[in-house]
């Protein structure tokens, strides 16, 4: 025997487990194929947990959605080509989101794919994935591995979190290495997360801002609820009186029955604030970009706390900028504010009276009775706030248009981190991921609240659910279609409304051909006592909630541009 077939070898496969073990990832959402598979059954056979999906997007989501709860990157793996794109959109949403994870596919031999002579599943991955994610890398050897995964996780965690694509070289996943050599490469990340304090002058010129102010107003968002220093945002605002506005996924921060808690109320409190703390929440959309009627056509001064120092000013002028991670910020901040005299009480009681109004106005039509098989938004919803009120460890998951905006309305958060919704870009599909990588990461119940089309996106999922026994329990608020099930085609002929689906949908009827629990609620009485076995029992349901179909609006402005309404209006 010579001595170099001696030399005892370790593969790439290895040094993948190894290194993401390293870094702290536990779980890998994905979908095999080759060149990928026996990466897969070796991550299972060193202990790591996998969730395979059924759509890669729906595992790209739940690793999206784990990084927001946990603030360690989930982790996609994907097949090259068809598979990496369908990872890709749950990428691009979790970077558009600000949540960390890591979208790892196989590809096809560079040799022939750079010149584009037709391998199986070929395609530039690199280039198609960079404008969606926050990074991409190819490790192209054995030897980079242990550095390309450390470099993914920590630029996926620090600063504004995001997803970084990983491009997994043929040439390297079938490489091997002398094992000794392999093994000197491989390390522990030091701090992956480090702390940015802000400067000491922009935290005296927020803090001099905000106890000028007559009418403070503190908005979290859902950077706020990621930093996971929810006992020191909660001082921060009980100690200065400050109402505040929980942006969606900000909801649960405080708790929403909180005395402060602004959200019933946003359309009085936006335009009446003069000062505005904005807590890791974008100017986006999402806040009317900062301007115009929302903000009663007057520019507020804003402080505004972000780790990203381009997001200042990136809409309207931003009076006190507070760079540096929320954490660091909010104890900086709270040092500055000590002995600061109370928000004014009449601005607190004008608006804990305008809430308290509101709820009156909202109780009696989510008590409403309709005929069996007619609920709609209001009373359908109000069921299922008041069971989750008695299980706020649940994590809701909640997605379409009425069923989204009613969800988010209605059904109150108590705990942080417990709702996940369409986000940022108002997607439809997070669904069936969501569950996933919040049932796994949490252990605890998960709720969604789906609309019978946002389902659809992510529908196939529920047998996931089903066979990793996962205690998620979906309800389709079923009302036959986009926004509404009975709208007519306006051309007059046969065939259904771009808007609508079959009637009568028994969607239940489809967990239960996977072997889960499948329940038709006809009213709210039904459906409170549905949801409230299906969260005790822990096994995965799919409660088929029957609406009205001419239950919800249209939702959106740029319907005043349809052709058709301009017909109208001009007629
Ligand atoms: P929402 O949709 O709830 O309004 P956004 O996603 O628009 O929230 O905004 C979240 C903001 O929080 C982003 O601008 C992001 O850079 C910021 N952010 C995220 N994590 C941190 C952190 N740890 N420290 C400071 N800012 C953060
Ligand atoms: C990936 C466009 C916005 S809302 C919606 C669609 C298709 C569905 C609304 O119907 P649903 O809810 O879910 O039944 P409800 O309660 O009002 O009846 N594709 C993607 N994202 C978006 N946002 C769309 C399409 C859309
Ligand atoms: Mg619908």
């Amino acid at each position: 025997m010579s001595s170099e077939t001696e030399v005892e070898l370790i593969d790439s496969f290895s040094m993948l487990i190894e290194s993401l073990k390293n870094n702290g990832i536990q779980n890998i959402y994905g979908i095999p194929g080759i060149p990928v598979t026996a990466l897969v059954r070796s991550w299972q056979a060193e202990g790591g947990k996998y969730f395979g999906c059924r759509h890669e997007t729906n595992a790209a989501m739940a690793a999206g959605v784990a990084g927001y709860l946990t603030g360690v990157p989930g982790v996609c793996l994907t097949t090259p080509a068809p598979g990496f794109l369908n990872g890709l959109a749950g990428a691009a949403n979790a970077t558009t989101n600000g949540w960390p994870m890591i979208l790892l596919s196989g590809a096809a031999g560079r040799r022939n794919t750079d010149l584009q002579q037709g391998a199986f599943e070929e395609m530039d991955q690199l280039n198609a994935a960079r404008p969606h994610v926050k990074a991409a890398y190819r490790i192209n050897h054995i030897s980079d591995i242990p550095i390309g995964i450390a470099r993914a996780v920590r630029t996926a965690v620090s600063g504004r979190p995001g997803a970084v694509y990983v491009d997994l070289s043929h040439e390297m996943l079938t490489g091997t290495m002398p094992a000794a050599e392999g093994e000197k490469l491989l390390f522990k990340p030091v701090d992956p997360t480090p702390r940015q304090l802000p400067c000491p002058n922009a935290v005296k010129r927020a803090a001099d801002l905000l106890k000028s102010a007559k009418k403070p107003l503190v908005i979290l968002g859902k950077g706020a609820a990621y930093a996971q220093v929810d006992s020191d945002i909660k001082a921060l605002i009980e100690d200065t009186g400050i109402p505040f506005l929980p942006m969606s996924m900000a909801k649960g921060l405080l708790p929403d029955n909180h005395a402060q808690n602004a959200g019933a109320v946003r359309s009085y409190v936006l335009p009446e604030a003069d000062v505005v703390l904005i807590v890791g929440a974008r100017l986006n959309w999402l806040l009317a970009n900062g301007q115009g009627r929302t903000w009663g056509n007057q520019l507020k001064k804003f402080i505004q706390i972000d780790i990203l120092p381009q997001e200042i000013d990136s809409n309207v002028p931003i009076a006190a900028p507070l760079v540096g991670d929320i954490a660091s910020c909010i104890a900086a901040l709270r040092t500055a504010l000590k002995g600061m005299p109370k928000a004014p009480a009449d601005w607190l009681a004008g608006i804990a009276e305008r809430a308290a109004a509101s709820r009156d106005k909202l109780a009696p039509t989510l008590a409403v009775k309709t005929a069996p098989g007619m609920m709609n938004y209001r009373n359908s919803l109000g069921a299922v706030r008041d069971v989750l009120a008695k299980y706020p460890n649940t994590t809701l998951v909640n997605e379409g248009a009425n069923a989204l905006d009613n969800g988010r309305m209605i059904i109150d958060q108590y705990l942080p981190r417990k709702r996940i919704d369409s986000g940022t870009w108002g997607i439809m599909g997070i669904g069936m991921g969501a569950c996933i990588g919040a049932a796994v990461v949490t252990g605890e119940p998960v709720v969604a609240i789906e609309g019978d089309s946002a389902f659809g996106f992510s529908g196939m999922d529920v047998e996931t659910i089903v066979r990793y026994n996962l205690p998620v329990t979906v309800c389709i608020m079923n009302n036959g279609g986009i926004y509404k099930g009975n709208e007519t085609n306006a051309g007059g002929y046969d065939d259904p409304s771009p808007t609508s689906f079959t009637p009568g949908i028994r969607y239940d009827k489809m967990i239960e051909a996977f072997g889960g629990v499948g329940m038709n609620a006809t009213t709210p009485e039904e459906l409170s006592s549905m949801l409230e076995t299906a969260i005790k029992s822990r096994k995965p349901t799919l409660i088929n909630v029957v609406l009205d179909p001419d239950a919800g609006v249209e939702s959106g402005r740029i319907s005043g541009l349809n052709i058709e309404r301009k017909k109208k209006a001009a007629a």
